[in-house]
């Protein structure tokens, strides 16, 4: 599968675990449970990168993901309480909360009619007038408005909810919200799915059977989901590989998860604030371990705006194919004014060029990875404009 690969395995003072583990990867075998752990503890940054990249190309070839969506959060309230969220403060101050009318979401969706986006993604808090009718209708009416758009939406916690409400079944209900233009289902929800770790931090919300129930449900109406892992928090290692395991065996299940997307905790205003973030060194491991556990997934996706630019840029090299986070052409205006992680959006010239410069080929794609767009000879006019991310000239010494 690659000389690197080899190279490495023929390394003198390598480790028996890492070697075995090299062998498997290059032999394309599963890696086990104890394995992952190994490499959770003992695996080197550098090591974790020439399997995690090796396997990525094997996928991808050197392609990296792009989708342009915008995001819809119909309320910042929500009634679960999970301790790494700030939503779940605001419902003790609801003022500083919306909780938008079906009209006013639309007015939002209206606002993107003019935009080449190809997904709305919808998600936010739990409320009881968010129910089965009102998502039912929603879907529609954004169908009837615009039926080329993908109608990604909601999470188990979501609709676990929606359906217990309704006092109907998960078949039932999904099967309703696929009919009223659900096309496919976000990975959020998943948190750790290990209840020593879930029943302290996510507030009561659906199990993890559960969300792997409503999951699998899903996949078996011939649709696709993603699948999150929050890490960073007061896991442990053992805990994510555990996580990771209940995907892959769903995924052997069903072939329904199009891509893995890891969510690094961040600890600003929320009830877990007193806990330190893990290190970019954390995150690129965590990056190449879920590509290497979980041959099943074709793709590794990087949220850029929970890492950063730059974190998510070397994610590259560590087995992602994938970058999110709001892509908006009209608000180039943040990166021009000099502002860097805060930046709410990049354009797509600036995620080409963040691409390019890993020596990646950019590709726009679709929410189910049809390409839409590939840059192959495009230069933008003002492609000097922007600070970053242009390759370094080579320096032979
Ligand atoms: O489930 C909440 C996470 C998720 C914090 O499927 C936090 O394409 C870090 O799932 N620190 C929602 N993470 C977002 C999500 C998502 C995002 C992008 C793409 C896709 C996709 C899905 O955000 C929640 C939770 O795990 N989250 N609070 C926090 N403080
Ligand atoms: Fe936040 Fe979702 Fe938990 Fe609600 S269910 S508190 S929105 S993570």
């Amino acid at each position: 599968m690659s000389k690197a690969i080899e190279l490495l395995i023929q390394q003198k003072d390598l480790p028996h675990e890492a070697r075995d583990i090299a062998q498997k990867v290059l032999d394309k075998a599963r890696i086990s449970v104890q394995e992952a752990e190994w490499l959770y503890a003992h695996g080197e940054l550098s090591y974790l990168g020439v399997l995690a990249n090796a396997i990525k190309e094997d996928k991808q070839g050197d392609k990296v993901y792009f989708n342009k969506n915008f995001h819809v959060e119909p309320t910042n309230v929500c009634l679960y309480t999970c301790t790494f969220c700030s939503y779940s403060r605001m419902i003790k101050k609801r003022e500083n909360g919306w909780e938008y009318s079906l009209e006013e979401i639309m007015d939002i969706i209206k606002s993107y009619d003019q935009q080449d986006v190809t997904e709305v993604h919808i998600v936010g808090g739990v409320l009881p007038q968010y129910d089965v009718t009102f998502y039912s209708e929603l879907f529609k009416a954004i169908r009837t408005h615009r039926p080329d758009l993908h109608i990604k939406a909601l999470t188990p916690v979501e609709y676990h909810y929606i359906f217990k409400k309704e006092k109907i079944s998960y078949e039932q209900g999904m099967k309703l919200m696929v009919d009223a233009g659900l096309d496919s289902m976000p990975g959020g929800g998943a948190e750790i799915f290990h209840p020593e770790i879930r029943d302290q931090i996510a507030g009561g919300k659906c199990n993890a059977e559960q969300w792997l129930n409503i999951h699998e449900i899903l996949h078996g109406l011939g649709k696709r989901s993603n699948a999150t892992m929050l890490y960073g928090h007061i896991e442990d290692f053992s805990h994510r590989v555990h996580h990771m395991e209940q995907l892959r065996i769903l995924q052997d299940k069903t072939g329904g998860f199009q891509t893995f997307i890891p969510l690094k905790f961040r600890n600003k205003d929320n009830e877990m604030s007193h806990l330190a973030e893990v290190g970019v060194v954390d995150d690129l491991k965590n990056y190449a371990i879920g590509r290497i556990f979980l041959d099943n997934f074709d793709h590794v996706k990087a949220y850029w705006p929970m890492i950063g630019r730059d974190t998510a840029v070397m994610s590259l090299a560590f087995g992602v194919d994938d970058l999110d986070g709001t892509i908006d052409d009209t608000t180039k205006i943040y990166s021009m004014a000099g502002s860097e992680e805060q930046s709410p959006s990049l354009s797509t010239e600036q995620l080409v060029k963040m691409i390019r410069s890993v020596n990646r080929t950019p590709i726009e794609r679709d929410t189910l990875y049809n390409v839409v767009r590939e840059f192959e000879g495009v230069v933008f006019e003002d492609d000097t404009k922007y600070k970053g991310y242009t390759s370094l000239p080579v320096v032979n010494n």
